[in-house]
């Protein structure tokens, strides 16, 4: 797919500028080069933003936030409920542009867009649905409630894996809470991000909320400057734990708020009793779906001992028969990873596997072919405790495969490691599932029952614990994090009674 069609389809003659408050500005910043992860070639280039551009950009979001905040929730929502519509309108051609900028297979494209349409059906229904709590107040004649208030800013850093969706998320949920946004999207997937800020503009210019959605295109300075902006009250950052480390200790320390989503180290167990094919469809896509870069990709399987050979033999099949390629071709189930530095990566810790005692079962090498392809990679490990690998998550399609005794064991090893993202059993014993979710079962954001740990819908909150860092975005009452809370009393009587009788006698 050429780019030129793509970006065409969805109404961009030509892409120069990095940076908008509802119009492009002319950036100056080094250029940055978006690439086809399939060929390797270039498909644009596009000059950065910094950070006096975002100095520009959040003045003027600043102005809009005086205005938007006084629009009525559900007012704002009718602008989210436009952009979902030109999603939906726009949705084959920016699914092909995600795909053909960071290289997921045709159908995650398209999946991602419906992920964005979701996201901002579910905002338009909270815009009448911000609820505060009235509490019965101790004093005579007092009403007593809390009411939720728009915030301000919010500063969006996203990762390259979810080009568009993870920016809807908060995004969406961010405007009809009456916020503004700025968005620092991947230097990896500029492109997509341009065509979304495209589709924000036609959603918002006809009703004069030109920058309640800004984008700036920068570099990681650009995302140390929003977290260390004291008027950006909150940042939601995506992205890997050493760098949402910095995030969070930057705007913790002038007192600010942070959403981080970092990374995961998902475990799927798998019990004697479990049903296998579910098993072995929920771990290939688990591992293999987008290439295995999905913060709640699957990286470790728990098999146990009774069902371990079965498992394996019907995954080493399931593996080799995905066909790695050009993401938009029918039939492809993986594309290529998103670098020549993110197949480095896979190769450096496929060494490291062998070196550690770990066995390649199928995969475990790059395809020989231009594009940044590698080949779904599966892999018999020895115990968690003495493979260390396993404690860290790559961004690849690689599984290790760990024998374990029993559910306890199984539970140990998964909960053992400092990433807390998503979790999946699977089993037919209610007891063990209900084990499994208990208070003493995972200890993840995300624990599921007979499916995998990745594709989480958007109703739920989206997020995880530990070094994922806590933070939670999406559905739920995600929301509440994107407003201040503020609980007011009201005395309408002709007294001053004090609150725990309190005598205060004056003359
Ligand atoms: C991510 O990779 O950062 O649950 C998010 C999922 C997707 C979101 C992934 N809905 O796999």
């Amino acid at each position: 797919m050429d780019k030129q069609s793509v970006l065409a389809k969805l109404g961009i003659d030509t892409v120069t500028e990095g940076a908008s408050h509802g119009s492009w500005l002319a950036t100056t910043g080094p250029q940055i080069v978006s690439e086809n992860p399939a060929t390797g070639r270039p498909l644009g280039a596009l000059a950065a933003a910094r950070r006096p551009d975002g100095q520009l950009v959040l003045a003027r979001a600043l102005e809009r936030f005086a205005e938007w905040r006084l629009r009525p929730a559900p007012r704002r929502a009718e602008l989210v409920r436009r952009l979902g519509e030109l999603l939906r309108r726009h949705q084959a051609a920016l699914g092909e542009l995600f795909s053909v900028e960071v290289g997921k297979i045709r159908s995650e494209g398209l999946a991602e867009v419906q992920e964005m349409i979701d996201i901002c059906d579910f905002a338009v229904g909270l815009g009448r649905q911000l609820y505060g709590l009235t509490m019965p107040s101790e004093r005579p004649r007092h009403r007593m409630f809390e009411q939720w208030h728009p915030l301000g800013p919010v500063g969006i850093i996203t990762a390259f894996n979810v080009p568009g969706a993870v920016w809807a998320w908060n995004a969406a949920i961010a405007a009809v809470c009456g916020d503004v946004c700025l968005w620092k999207p991947s230097p990896l997937a500029p492109l997509s991000a341009v065509a979304i800020q495209e589709l924000c503009h036609q959603a918002m210019h006809a009703e004069d909320a030109d920058g309640v959605f800004c984008l700036l295109v920068g570099d990681a300075d650009v995302g140390k400057w929003m977290a260390e902006e004291a008027r950006i009250p909150l940042v939601s950052f995506t992205g890997s734990i050493a760098v949402g480390r910095s995030v969070g200790t930057t705007v913790a320390a002038r007192l600010g708020r942070a959403i981080l989503e970092l990374g995961g180290n998902n475990a799927v167990t798998v019990l004697a009793d479990a049903p296998l094919d579910l098993a072995v469809r929920g771990i290939t896509f688990g591992a293999v779906g987008t290439t295995g870069q999905r913060c709640t990709s699957t990286r470790r399987v728990f098999a146990d001992r009774r069902v371990a050979g079965a498992l394996t033999e019907r995954l080493v099949r399931a593996f080799a028969s995905v066909r790695v390629g050009d993401p938009l071709e029918e039939g492809v189930l993986a594309g290529p990873l998103v670098s020549a530095r993110a197949v480095e990566r896979y190769e450096e810790t496929l060494a490291l596997v062998r070196q550690q005692g770990g066995e390649v079962l199928v995969g475990g090498q790059r395809l020989d072919r231009p594009g940044h392809f590698v080949a779904p990679t599966l892999v018999r490990a020895p115990r968690q405790a003495s493979f260390p690998i396993a404690w860290d998550e790559t961004f690849a399609p690689i599984v290790y495969l760990f024998e374990v005794e029993s559910l306890e064991q199984a539970l140990a090893d998964q909960n053992a490691v400092t990433q807390g993202l998503s979790s999946a059993i699977f089993t037919d014993s209610l007891r063990a599932a209900e084990r499994f979710l208990s208070a003493a079962g995972s200890d993840c954001g995300i624990a599921n029952v007979n499916l995998g740990t990745s594709g989480a819908e958007i109703g739920g909150a989206f997020g995880g614990e530990k070094d994922t860092g806590g933070g939670r975005e999406a559905g739920s009452d995600a929301w509440k994090a994107y407003m201040r809370r503020q609980t007011c009393t009201v005395n309408w009587g002709d007294e001053l009674p004090l609150a725990q009788g309190v005598d205060f006698p004056l003359d």
